[in-house]
Order: structure tokens, then C-alpha cells, then sequence
């Protein structure tokens, strides 16, 4: 095989953030962007040499395109096997899944998850190291440290590669297999789930359900799996085509972007169970009708009812959430006495804790949950426990959801989302913040009194590395909490999220709606961070 190296100088912004590099389609289109980040990745791994490599994406717009440069220079970099989603396609928590099963040395995935495709919307590269999950933050420095040294990449003279055949081929002594993106997964799902119960449920019609892929990755993992194999009527799935640029919407499964599902949800003909996933298939949105279930209650009832999982019959050994996650999860924990542990925002931080057996579940407030069986979180799993839930209890969303506050308390809980803010004002939000924080404990503001206020600091319980910044946090002596932090997933200026929290042990608490329970918290988080008055905006963009 002919290798070139071919000269490059380096982009200096090309630091990963929440969950790998994130730029517009435009960035990574500038001549050697991605190549030399692909670069940056192999040069900072120990050794390539004869080593296997996961290759796939959500199908957004320069998927393939990416796809053939990355094989190129995979190929030069000594790898001697890539296993490639047919199309290009994998799901997030298939790639996962598909690394461990082949023990590979590990995974690029090709996604901007849940924010829009197209030409001139976002695209994104992630590695996933050969336990199946996200490099962990010292692999992303390093990886951001050589892409600002970087001054040659190699690549392979190859032609491109059929993606859309699958089988098994030798190019010039690199073993390429492309795929299919299901079977595996599928099967993974499988022997997780009560498929016999699930089967009955679904196709007899004891559970109804509308599933929307959002044109997304999800769309062939959710008809084959819920429609092909579990007898789910034609239709079920819906939007499950995966187009480049989604349809034109955004890909995030949420009230606010899966509105018309979660309209429906509140009507007369609302089915039993709807639920929706992202770009690339590792979120879930969880709704029964007249009920929308947040999802860190969501991971909250998936601890008190593992149970009834064949997977997770015989028990669970922890729970896990991110930082801003509601505290409903700890509740469930105290009692039935399992560790519980608290981490930053992003689901690498879970991969030690799932490694060592620390937790088997474990989830965030931004529409993820999963568990031990691959090491991201998973939409389509999260959907299948919940209709397994459903069909073994035999109870609807809403009862299940409802006695679970009657028993453990409400969590009543908020995110508000201020988009693409000027990156100066956003820093001088969070400088303001840090200096406001010694001076707040033991302050009382009408009936909430702080009890903390910090900015996060973890300590990996495993392998005792810090991350630092986590997150701002103000904690009352009655259990609410405002969360501060900047996203590390935006692609336009700066994201800052709001999450606010208040714990109701109140008989009642089901009718609470919740931005009027939390309108107080609201409006003291306006009054310590100020983003309202330093950036003229009246509303938060997003409100979830
Ligand atoms: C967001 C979420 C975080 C999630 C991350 C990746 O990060 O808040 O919980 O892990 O997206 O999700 P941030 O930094 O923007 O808050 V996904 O579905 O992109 O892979
Ligand atoms: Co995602």
C-alpha cells in the first residue's frame, strides 16, 4: 500500500469538548481539518499497528465524505481491520456496543448528536476508547495538545470504499468489514429485555406507542427492533428515514423539538407510550399519555424497578448521575441502600464506575440514561425498559411515575437553556458568579436558605483524576439546587443552562406544574447570574 504524508499546519481550535469536536460543516470542510484531528487522535494512541477500528456515524450531512478520509488515513496509520456501519451508519450506542464485542482497539463516531445537520449546520468526531466509551479527558488533551503541533498526516493511496455492500474485502492487506448497523445491537437488546413479554405487548396492541426517530439515526434500529422483531404495527415508528440535515429539524428529543409527539401525548387519541431519540441515538425522551417523564425521574423509577428487568433481575450495584442531574435518583438509592455517585456533565465520566462494577445504571437530566451493557447512554434501551416496565407491571406511565413520587417525593425540575450568547458576556456571567459564591452560605432568600455554594470538583473515585469546573452549584437547606454551567456542545457562541430544582414530599405534588413551582428559584437564578440584564433577552431559547 502506497502512503503519502502529506504537509498540514495546525487549526488551534480543535480542543473536544462535552463529547468530541464540534464544529459547523464549513469548519471541518477547511483543507486538512479533519485530517489532521484524525491524525492528532492516532499520533496520541500507544500504537495502531495491526490494531481494529470502529468506523460509523448518525448519517448527517459529510458523513460519508469523512468517512472515506478517515479510512484513508487509518489505513496509513498501520490499522489492519476497520469495521464500518454499512452507509456509514452507527448509532452511538452501537458503535459502543460493536467495539466491545470485537474487542476493538476502539472507535471514531461521526456526529454532532442532537444539534442540526446540513451544509451549513454542525458536524462532529468523537473517540471512544476500546472499552467502548468516550475518551476519557487525559486521551482529549493530549489529542488537543498534538493538533497544535501537528505538521503532516499520512494517508493511504486507496480508492474509496463501497460503504453500501456488506461483506468482508481486503485492500491491499487492510481487512475492511462492512456491516450491518442493527444485528448486533439488536441482539444486545435482546438478551437485555423480556423480547417474549414485549412481543406480546406490542403486537396484540395491550401497549400502543409512537416512536419518532426525528429522521435521525434511530429510524432502522427502531423499525427493525420495535416493528420487525416485537410486532409493533407498521407506522409505529415514524420520521424513520435518516436524512442528511434531519428533515430541516433539530434532532433533540425534547418538548420543545419533539413538540407535535408530545402535543399528541396530552390529547384524547394520545397512545400509551411515546418516546423519541437524537442524531445519533443515544437520548431518549420517555411520555405516557398525559404524562411527560423528565429524565432524571426517568432514571429515579429505572432504579427502583430493575427488578423487574430480566437483565437486572438479580440486582444492581449503583447508581450514577452528572452533577446538575435531579437528586430523585439518591432518594431511590438511600433506600434500598446502593452507592450512589455524583459526577460532571458527560458520559465519560460514568466509564470508570461501570468498568469497576461500581454502578450498573446511571443517567443525565439532558435525556440520557443507560447501563452497564455498552459505555454510552443508549435511547433505545432506555425506550425498551420502559415498555418492558409497562408491560410487567401492567400499569400505565402515569401510575408508574405518580406512585413513585407518592413513595420517594417529587423532584420537581427545570432546565432553561440561553443560546449563542456573546462569549465575553457569557465569561463575565460565570466570573460574576465565582465571585459571588463565598459570600452567599447561610444566606436566606424569602423561604430558601444556602446551605452550599460551590463550583463542582471532581474526584474520579477509580483512577483519582480532578476535573475541575465542573459547574457552578447553589444548594438550599430544603434540598432545591440552581445549577450554573456552559455547555461544551455549541457550535455558535456560548450556551448557558439554568438548572433549577425543588423537592415536594407534598400529597399533591402531581399537580404541580413545574415552572410555576420553581418560579421563585427562577427568579433568584436571575438574580444571582444576571443573563437577563447583561444580554437583553427576556426568555431562556429552550426551556426543557
Ligand atoms: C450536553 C448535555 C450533556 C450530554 C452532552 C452530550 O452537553 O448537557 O449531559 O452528555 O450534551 O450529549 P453540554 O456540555 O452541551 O451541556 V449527546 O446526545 O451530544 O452525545
Ligand atoms: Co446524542
Amino acid at each position: 500500500m502506497n502512503i503519502e504524508t502529506i504537509s498540514s499546519a495546525p487549526y488551534d481550535d480543535q480542543k473536544p469538548g462535552t463529547s468530541g469536536l464540534r464544529k459547523k460543516v464549513t469548519v471541518f470542510q477547511q483543507p486538512h481539518y479533519l485530517a489532521n484531528f484524525v491524525q492528532s487522535v492516532f499520533d496520541s494512541l500507544e500504537d495502531c499497528n495491526g490494531k481494529s477500528l470502529v468506523l460509523g456515524g448518525d448519517g448527517r450531512y459529510y458523513n460519508r465524505d469523512a468517512i472515506q478520509i478517515i479510512i484513508k488515513i487509518a489505513a496509513a496509520n498501520g490499522f489492519n481491520e476497520l469495521i464500518i456501519g454499512q452507509g456509514g451508519l452507527l448509532s452511538t450506542p452501537a458503535a459502543s456496543h460493536i467495539i466491545r464485542k470485537n474487542k476493538a482497539y476502539g472507535g471514531l463516531i461521526l456526529s454532532a448528536s442532537h444539534n442540526a445537520g446540513g451544509p451549513t449546520e454542525d458536524f462532529g468526531i468523537k473517540y471512544n476508547i476500546s472499552n467502548g466509551g468516550p475518551a476519557p479527558e487525559k486521551y482529549t488533551n493530549d489529542f488537543f495538545k498534538r493538533s497544535l503541533e501537528i505538521t503532516e498526516y499520512k494517508l493511504a493511496e486507496i480508492d474509496d470504499v463501497d460503504l453500501d455492500t456488506q461483506g468482508e474485502f481486503d485492500l491491499e492487506g487492510l481487512k475492511i468489514r462492512i456491516i450491518d448497523p442493527v444485528t448486533d445491537y439488536a441482539e444486545l437488546m435482546a438478551s437485555i429485555f423480556d423480547f417474549d413479554l414485549l412481543k406480546q405487548a406490542l403486537s396484540s396492541g395491550y401497549i400502543s406507542m409512537c416512536f419518532d426517530a426525528m429522521h435521525a439515526i434511530t429510524g432502522p434500529y427502531a423499525t427493525r427492533i420495535l416493528e420487525e422483531i416485537l410486532g409493533a404495527p407498521a407506522g409505529t415508528v415514524i420520521n424513520g428515514i435518516p436524512l442528511e440535515d434531519f428533515g430541516g429539524g433539530h434532532p433533540d428529543p425534547n418538548l420543545v423539538h419533539a413538540k407535535e409527539l408530545a402535543s399528541l401525548m396530552f390529547t384524547a387519541d394520545a397512545p400509551d407510550f411515546a418516546a423519541a431519540s437524537d442524531g445519533d441515538g443515544d437520548r431518549n425522551m420517555v411520555l405516557g399519555a398525559n404524562i411527560f417523564v423528565t429524565p432524571s425521574d426517568s432514571l429515579a423509577i429505572m432504579a427502583a424497578n430493575a427488578q423487574h428487568i430480566p437483565a437486572y433481575s438479580k440486582g444492581i450495584s449503583g447508581v450514577a448521575r452528572s452533577m446538575p442531574t435531579s437528586q430523585a435518583v439518591d432518594r431511590v438509592a438511600a433506600a434500598l441502600n446502593l452507592p450512589c455517585f455524583e459526577t460532571p456533565t458527560g458520559w465519560k465520566f460514568f466509564s470508570n464506575l461501570l468498568d469497576a462494577d461500581s454502578i450498573t445504571l446511571c443517567g443525565e437530566e439532558s435525556f440520557g440514561s443507560g447501563s452497564n451493557h455498552v459505555r454510552e447512554k443508549d435511547g433505545l434501551w432506555a425506550v425498551l425498559f420502559w415498555l418492558n416496565l409497562i408491560a410487567k407491571r401492567r400499569q400505565s406511565v402515569e401510575d408508574i411515575v405518580h406512585e413513585h413520587w407518592q413513595q420517594f417525593g417529587r423532584d420537581i425540575y427545570s432546565r432553561h437553556d440561553y443560546e449563542a450568547v456573546d462569549n465575553e458576556i457569557a465569561n463575565g456571567i460565570v466570573n460574576h458568579l465565582r465571585e459571588l459564591l463565598p459570600s452567599l452560605t447561610g444566606k436566606s432568600f424569602g423561604e430558601y436558605t444556602v446551605s452550599y455554594a460551590d463550583e463542582f470538583c471532581y474526584e474520579d473515585p477509580i483512577d483519582k483524576s480532578i476535573s475541575d469546573q465542573q459547574g457552578i452549584r447553589i444548594g438550599f437547606e430544603n434540598g432545591s439546587r440552581i445549577i450554573f454551567r456552559l455547555s461544551g456542545t455549541g457550535t455558535v457562541g456560548a450556551t448557558l443552562r439554568i438548572y433549577l430544582e425543588k423537592f415536594s414530599k407534598e400529597a399533591d405534588a402531581h399537580t404541580q406544574e413545574p415552572q410555576q413551582a420553581l418560579a421563585e428559584l427562577i427568579e433568584l437564578a436571575e438574580q444571582f447570574c444576571e443573563v437577563k440584564q447583561r444580554t437583553g433577552r427576556i426568555e431562556p431559547t429552550v426551556i426543557t
